[in-house]
């Protein structure tokens, strides 16, 4: 009746203009407080907007939080899930105390934080419910039982009927079956998805049905499906307590599709679903609300009278009201201080300005809002400081301070966290040097990796690696090779080829304590997982305001070999879309070794590209593997030159060097930088001062143009302000537009090749000096 209370008044509200957005829970109050009733310390929840019954229930979400979210409360302390960060309805605990440090997650109820693209919360899900698989397998984990008690924890998702549309969530089904992994996941069927009825989403109008071939027999695994109706509580309780103890004990999946269930206020307060649902319809709605229902239950069943019931709806309402006027008092209260100060400095700066009565009425402007935004306060400032330009008195060098101090409080509120704050972060692990020296053996470079895995499964109960082909022959590759013949399959592990749930299954274990290497055969094939890294992974813990992380370490190989899709670069995809992650392109296998020690001493999710055709190259071994770290934002200088600096990374290093080499015979020296990592870039500004010594840049890779090539130009020529020091214009080189053509030929003809480099550079130099370098096409 609370969380009823709270969806009824929650619409009012966005309604009032005092919140944009509201989706609320009503309809599917009674299923959430049986599932609360099965689920246990330790357990962790993944699902998306309806769950709010289910967070109070469990005692995890206050009325009072619950609006601080509609408002976008940016209080940590009263909006714990996000700070204000994400629209209503996205449910979360915080994992991390404010150091960034794990909590004791086995003596919490845990939500990982929601995300709004349907279905995604399934391959986290997954990847939730095997961290209790490799805690109960994995006896080397036995005592971090801050984590795990014995792998007895279960992961419950929920997810609408609608919504099951999505390939991704017949991948995770799949997945745990073959897996026999503790998820237990609803589906709650109000035969909507927004206007569109079940019989357009799903085949035979019921998941339940269609899932049956999952089904567990006598003699084989499977999942156990059962089905119930919403508004039947006595079924519920029995179903969600037969599905917990049957996942906690046997780590057998379960689906339990929940039917009958309705949305009294439609979708959202986007729209009204007397649009689209029959006059029938919404008067089955009414007569079969699960709150209606269990009232009914309630009575027939002499357990309180109608009296007893009244008056708890009464207090319900009573209290919801008053909560939610606690939020808004907090949350309008707090932007009503600083608009008062911002209201007095504009007014006295105005007294001592030419410009007094048009910053007075901006003043008064500003006091009058009705439910002002802090939106509303900087924008006033900041228009009054471009009034207040050719003035300069006490007046305004008070509000030009406040605002000032407001910048860095607002960057705290809306813009903190896309990366690791805690000490862990990446650029805090400090740098150790491979040791090699003259006697250092030569090997393939795949034998450095191999090494590296070798001492790490050794040294790192909770490192393990998985992945299509990982397994039984240690990945294609073979830098797992033998290794899961001496570790185990819950360290070294075959999956099925599901990319997305791959990394679903690593965000998962690695928000739970582990330590895993999700592996993604080839980097043209990331495309399939990267909607769950860029949507989940890579704002974690921005969206949670430090509250989660998930130090995933993915795993790939990339750059050109053969063909249309293996021979892949698109770094400026990766970029965009993974602003939040570490990104990791070593030039060879020792580099990638250092990089994965680092990653692994820091708690950040991060992406390695390996070169894909470096791993039979020959490298010296260093004797420090598994110690010696490569630090992050740090670029190489791998050749010293005074005329051009080349930066580039990953495959293209050797063909740049190569380039160097004969550009050197034709009297230009050129100074080859490796930037290591794309994201942090050069941190302490490398490749500025390279610029500064030859005065001409160019930034090659095999990306498409305009792709990373320009992230590094406009990171170095915007970033390190060295536009002055150029003496040439800086140029990009980068591969063709379209994907490489198939063989060597394909190759050459797609990708930048050592000639392309070799001219490129001497065009530069031609224009620079044309007596010393003359034209050559002339
Ligand atoms: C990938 C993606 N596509 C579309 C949407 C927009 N959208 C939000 S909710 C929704 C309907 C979901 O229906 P259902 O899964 O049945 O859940 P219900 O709201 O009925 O509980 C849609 C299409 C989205 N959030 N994500
Ligand atoms: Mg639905």
């Amino acid at each position: 009746m609370l969380s009823r209370h709270a969806s009824l008044i929650g619409r009012k509200e966005v309604f009032m203009g005092k919140a944009k957005f509201g989706i609320f829970g009503d309809g599917k109050e009674l299923a959430q407080i049986a599932m609360a009733r099965a689920f246990q310390l330790g357990d962790f929840r993944a699902g998306y907007y309806r769950d709010q019954t289910f967070m109070m229930a469990l005692g995890e979400l206050s009325v009072t939080a619950y609006f601080a979210q509609l408002y976008a409360h940016t209080s940590v302390e009263l909006e714990p899930a996000s700070a204000g960060r994400l629209m209503n309805g996205h449910f979360s605990t915080r994992s991390l105390n404010e150091d960034g440090s794990w909590k004791e997650l086995t003596a919490m109820y845990n939500s990982a934080s929601d995300i709004s693209p349907t279905a995604a919360q399934m391959p986290k899900l997954l990847g939730l419910a095997y961290a209790s698989k490799i805690y109960r397998k994995n006896n080397g984990l036995k005592s971090q039982t801050q984590f795990s008690k014995d792998g007895n924890e279960v992961a419950w998702g929920t997810i609408g009927n609608a919504s099951t549309s999505e390939g991704m969530f017949f991948e995770s089904i799949n997945a745990a079956g073959v897996l026999q992994v503790p998820m237990v996941v609803s589906v709650w069927d109000d035969g909507y998805g927004i206007s569109v009825p079940k019989e357009f989403h799903t085949t035979k109008g019921s998941i339940s049905e269609v899932l049956e071939g999952f089904s567990r027999t006598d003699s084989q695994a499977g999942i156990e499906i059962i089905r119930v109706n919403g508004w039947d509580y006595e079924a519920l309780l029995n179903a969600y307590l037969k599905a917990g103890e049957l996942a906690r004990t046997t780590h057998t999946p379960v689906l339990i599709h929940v039917e009958e269930l309705t949305q009294p206020q439609g979708h959202s307060t986007s729209g009204s679903h007397e649009r689209y649902k029959s006059a029938e319809r919404l008067k089955w709605e009414k007569d079969w609300d699960c709150n209606t229902k269990f009232r009914e239950y309630i009575l027939s069943n002499k357990i309180a009278t109608a009296d007893q019931l009244d008056q708890i709806e009464a207090e319900s309402k009573a209290q919801a009201k008053k909560e939610k006027e606690a939020a808004w008092a907090a949350f309008s209260g707090e932007i009503k201080k600083e608009l008062a100060v911002a209201v007095s400095l504009v007014t006295d700066a105005a007294q001592q300005s030419t410009r007094k009565v048009i910053l007075e009425q901006m003043a008064q402007e500003l006091s009058n809002t009705i439910n002002p935004i802090r939106k509303d306060v900087i924008t006033t400032v900041r228009k009054a400081l471009m009034m207040l330009r050719f003035d300069s008195h006490e007046g305004k060098a008070k509000l030009k301070n406040w605002f000032k101090d407001q910048g860095s409080i607002n960057f705290d509120r809306y813009n903190s966290h896309l990366y690791s704050q805690s000490e862990w972060n990446v650029l805090a692990v400090e740098e150790i040097k491979p040791a090699i020296d003259d006697k250092s053996p030569l090997v393939d470079g795949r034998e450095i990796l191999q090494s590296f895995f070798d001492k790490t499964l050794e040294s790192n109960p909770a490192f393990f690696a998985f992945g299509e082909d990982v397994g039984k022959i240690g990945d294609v590759n073979q830098a797992f090779a033998g290794l899961q013949a001496k570790y185990g399959e819950n360290r070294v592990q075959d999956t099925g080829i599901r990319e997305c749930t791959i990394i679903g299954q690593g965000i998962g274990a690695a928000l739970r304590g582990l330590r895993p290497i999700a592996e993604i055969q080839y980097l043209d094939y990331l495309l399939y997982g990267i909607q769950l890294l860029s949507d989940d992974l890579a704002c974690l813990q921005y969206r949670t305001k430090g509250g989660q992380k998930a130090p995933l370490i993915v795993r790939t190989r990339g750059h050109r070999l053969e063909g249309v899709w293996h021979s892949g670069s698109p770094m400026g995809m990766i970029l965009s879309s993974l602003r939040g992650m570490v990104i990791c392109v070593p030039r060879d296998m020792t580099q990638a070794a250092g990089m994965y020690a680092t990653l692994l001493k820091s708690d950040e999710p991060a992406l390695v590209i390996e070169c894909l055709n470096g791993y039979r190259l020959k490298e010296q071994m260093p004797s420090n593997l598994g110690e010696f770290t490569v630090p992050m934002g740090k670029p190489d200088i791998l050749r010293a030159g005074k005329d051009i600096t080349i930066v580039t990374y990953g495959s293209m290093c050797r063909v740049v060097l190569d380039a160097a080499i004969e550009l050197a015979e034709i009297g230009i020296s050129i100074e080859v930088i490796d930037v290591q990592t794309l994201l942090p870039f050069d941190v302490h500004g490398v490749i500025g001062e390279s610029i500064k010594r030859t005065s001409r840049v160019i930034f090659a890779d095999e990306d498409v143009p305009g792709g990373a090539s320009a992230y590094m130009m406009q990171q170095v020529i915007e970033g390190q302000d060295v536009f002055k020091h150029l003496d040439s214009e800086p140029q990009t080189i980068a591969a063709k537009a379209h994907r490489p053509a198939y063989s060597s030929d394909g190759d050459y003809f797609s990708k930048p090749s050592v000639e392309d480099i070799v001219e490129q550079a001497y065009a530069m130099m031609h224009e620079a000096d044309p007596k010393k370098f003359p034209a050559i096409w002339d």
